[in-house]
């Protein structure tokens, strides 16, 4: 099976051949790949040459590893286009899949400074802070920690929070929504994140922090959404010059 003669290394080898046998479907996302022990006997290697090759494919996002479960194919990335505002609901609808949300609270505090400049609100102004769990069919995907200026949406609850805030403030408020500002940045999953995730704690997460606005300028939302780093994937096209 191997070509232990050929100048291609051979951890690159078996690299080749776990990934054509989930190409072919031998092995399927979701499913787990028999142990570095296994896969020694079977290519007649160490567990030495098969741990590199799994490492490497660990690291590009191939497989993943549980601790003290085994290693998995993992499941495919959904990708985002970083061009137009589009909200999670309509991201997830655009795709076929489910969306859905669990609102871990909503309150209502006084801005931070911080918060306050992004909203471009007062200082100890009212505001919504919510943090919303959301899912594609089922599956957690991301955490939004969210800010939103009180006066614009009196009567925002846990009902609207629960569905889509873009539809509420488009449909329900006539607002229009305009642009959005974001940063993106990468982190690790702390314990609460690695819990409604459902992910292992230390396991990236890609996070967008972004300011949106109604075509008046009037920035609504101050937020910071933390998606699944093994799940998601943001790609978009640039030109030179
Ligand atoms: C996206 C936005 C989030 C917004 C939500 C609205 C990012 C980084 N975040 O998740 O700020 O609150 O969409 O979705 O894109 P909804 O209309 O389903 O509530």
């Amino acid at each position: 099976m191997l070509d232990k003669q050929s100048p291609v290394p051979i951890y690159h080898q078996i690299e080749e051949q776990l990934k054509q046998r989930i190409q072919t479907e031998e092995f399927m996302a979701g499913d787990m790949i028999p142990s570095e022990r296994e896969l020694a006997e079977a290519f007649e290697v160490s567990r030495m040459t098969v741990r590199q090759a799994i490492t490497n494919m660990v690291s590009e996002g191939i497989l993943h590893r549980k601790k003290g479960k085994g290693t998995f194919v993992a499941e495919h990335k959904m990708e985002r286009k970083l061009q137009g505002l589009v909200g999670f609901t309509e991201e997830m609808r655009e795709r076929g899949m489910n969306p859905s949300s669990k609102v871990l609270f909503l309150e209502t505090v006084s801005a931070s400074k911080d918060i306050a400049q992004k909203l471009q609100i007062e200082a100890n102004e009212e505001v919504y802070v919510m943090k919303r769990l959301r899912y594609a069919d089922e599956e957690p995907i991301s955490i939004e920690h969210s800010f939103l200026p009180k006066c614009l949406a009196p009567k925002f609850n846990k009902e609207i929070a629960s569905s889509s805030l873009y539809h509420y403030m488009e449909q329900e408020q006539g607002l229009e929504i305009g642009k959005a500002e974001q940063v993106i940045e990468a982190t690790v999953a702390d314990t609460e994140a690695s819990e409604l995730l459902n992910i292992e704690e230390g396991s990236p997460l890609l996070v967008i922090e972004r300011v949106a606005s109604f075509v008046d300028g009037t920035p609504f939302e101050a937020v910071r959404s933390s998606y699944r780093g093994d799940r998601y994937k943001l790609i978009n096209e640039i030109h030179r010059g």
